[in-house]
């Protein structure tokens, strides 16, 4: 059991979630956001701080051994906004674990990493990152800096490169991507409990049938999904009818992001 766990982004929609489904994990749980986090729960310290502040991440991550990373821009936006939150916030959570006492992380990505991978495509750690946004590209950042902080200074992060992590798919992409937020569970709770983690990229996702992704590399964590988007299909079929097979969201992995323009400032 870890002593402290730190949630960013815990206001947000999977950090609302989480946080009242890992009080096992940790002694306390500290829950963090620029947003407001209502009152601290049992076992739970609140505290609000913006991820750009480098010494408010530093006194964030203090005292913290574990480090569930959700925080920041979660979808794409203008270079400048992207650049804020996931640029400058993934840099000041990794000095900050450096300077403290190098908390185990797992790491927010983003299938966004690897969006421009058509879906006939079967994926796997050792798959090259094709990015389809700034957002993508911010989560390769955030993927070369854990490599970088692990590599340098054994700080142990798990890279997920999340799917779709949401109450059930809303779309047939979906069906490939979809994880359930109790497979998620379980899979922080292997990354915490291993005795060594190094410093892996996972494919966030349940044993959806539609499956993209081999997580064969990662084995050795001993997290076996156990949820499949297969019992949502027909629900999906009723509801709107598949794209067409030249569309966007049925090519590529990333789906509209991958047919999005760049958002200029105004
Ligand atoms: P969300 O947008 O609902 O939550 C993100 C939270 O980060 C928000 O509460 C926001 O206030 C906070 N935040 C933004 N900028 C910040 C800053 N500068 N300082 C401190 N906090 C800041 O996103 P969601 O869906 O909860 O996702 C959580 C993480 O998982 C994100 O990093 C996202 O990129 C990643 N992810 C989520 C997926 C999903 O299916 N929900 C899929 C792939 C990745
Ligand atoms: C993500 O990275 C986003 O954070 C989430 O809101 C969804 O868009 C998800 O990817 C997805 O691809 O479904």
């Amino acid at each position: 059991m870890l002593n402290r766990l730190l949630i960013t982004g815990a206001a947000g929609g999977l950090g609302k979630v989480l946080r009242h489904q890992l009080g096992h994990v940790a002694e306390t749980i500290r829950v963090s956001d620029i947003a407001a986090l209502g009152d601290a729960g049992r076992n739970e310290e609140v505290v609000q701080c913006d991820l750009g502040d480098k010494a408010g991440v530093l006194d964030l991550v203090d005292g913290c051994d574990g480090v569930l990373h959700l925080g920041g821009k979660s979808i794409e936006g203008t270079w400048d906004v992207v650049r804020a939150a996931n640029i400058d916030g993934v840099v000041n959570l990794y000095e900050a674990a450096r300077k403290t006492g190098k908390p185990r992380i797992i790491y927010a990505s983003s299938n966004h990493a690897i969006g421009f991978h058509q879906q006939t495509e079967l994926l796997d750690a050792n798959s090259r990152t094709r990015p389809d946004s700034y957002y993508g590209v911010s989560k390769v950042f955030g993927e070369a800096i854990a490599s970088m902080y692990y590599d340098k200074f054994g700080i142990e992060t798990a890279c997920i490169r999340i799917g779709s992590c949401f109450p059930e798919p809303i779309n047939h992409r979906m069906l490939s991507t979809w994880m359930s937020y109790d497979d998620f569970v379980r899979l922080i709770e292997r990354i915490f409990m291993v005795p060594r983690l190094g410093c892996p990229i996972i494919y966030g996702a349940s044993a959806n049938a539609a499956s993209w992704w081999d997580n064969r590399e990662v084995a050795y964590l001993g997290w076996t999904p156990e949820d499949n988007s297969e019992v949502f299909r027909a629900k999906l079929d009723a509801a709107m009818d598949p794209p067409r097979a030249d569309h966007p969201t049925a090519v590529f992995q990333g789906g509209t992001f991958c047919a999005d323009g760049i958002h200029e400032e105004s």
